[in-house]
């Protein structure tokens, strides 16, 4: 098999994360006495800029506020953010975010089949290992061969620079690889890495462009589009050999 290694994204691909997410701001605005309250739309909105703490800034540049008020609330990120994934760890850890359909069938058939599993994320370590542990059990974190999350690199996505990060770490070169998105910035940088990108987009992301994807599924598990070139051929379920075989399609035609 050509396939050398599959590089998860982690919110939105691995597992619907975000809503957790909010709440988790949310609540870490309460517990520091802002009158902030991120709505779902507001949210979706706000998720086109990726980093937490950075999608704070964001927000607050948006507060008609005097300067000296917006260099405060500035200054409270980094408290605000670590409070919001001690949260957002106690919500995943509590159960009840379960792993997107075929993520863990596929994950196993890349462990059964020698492919080696990446990540390449923008969120923190802490999150992955807490979603990890919790969907798959405490050795999970060692099924991946490279792990790369967002402080760990200078630029988030759509920065290719995680997914650069996490094929240096795999000692793989991007054509024999596949990247595994749910988002427009996440594709981006997968693209912008020179990987083969397939984008199963979530709730929040549904609406966004895709269409640079190599291949565009509902999920892996996956129920056809409405005839769209880039369907499966016949099956409902993306399979490992199914990812090889596209790859090396797609390698041809380059
Ligand atoms: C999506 C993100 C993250 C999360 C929040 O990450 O943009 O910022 O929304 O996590 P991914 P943090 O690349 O996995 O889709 O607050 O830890 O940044
Ligand atoms: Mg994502």
């Amino acid at each position: 098999m050509s396939l050398k290694a599959l590089i998860f994204d982690v919110d939105g691909t691995l597992a619907d994360t975000e809503e957790a997410h909010r709440c988790a701001f949310n609540e870490s605005f309460a517990a520091h006495g802002l009158d902030w309250n991120w709505s779902k739309p507001l949210y979706a909105e706000l998720l086109l800029t990726t980093g937490g703490k950075e999608r704070m800034a964001a927000y607050v540049e948006t507060l008609d506020l005097p300067a000296a008020r917006h260099a405060e609330l500035l200054a409270q990120i980094p408290a605000l953010h670590a409070a919001k994934t001690q949260r957002y760890m106690q919500i995943v850890q509590a159960g009840g975010i379960p792993l997107r359909d075929g993520v863990e069938r596929l994950l196993h058939e890349a462990r059964t089949s020698g492919v080696a599993l990446g990540i390449a994320t923008t969120t923190s370590l802490q999150n992955i290992v807490a979603l990890l542990h919790t969907t798959l059990g405490p050795d999970a974190l060692g099924w991946f061969q490279a792990v790369s999350a967002g402080d760990d690199v200078p630029r988030k996505k759509p920065a290719p620079d995680v997914y650069l990060d996490a094929l240096r770490k795999l000692g793989c070169s991007p054509c024999d690889c596949v990247a595994l998105e749910d988002s427009a910035n996440g594709l981006r940088a997968a693209k912008a890495a020179g990987l083969f990108t397939i984008v199963t987009p979530s709730y929040w992301t549904s609406g966004e462009d895709f269409s640079a994807a190599d291949l565009l599924l509902p999920s892996l598990g996956a129920r056809p589009l409405a005839h769209r070139p880039a369907m499966l051929d016949g099956g409902t379920e993306l399979h490992i050999g199914d990812i090889a075989d596209k790859l090396s399609k797609a390698r041809m035609c380059a």
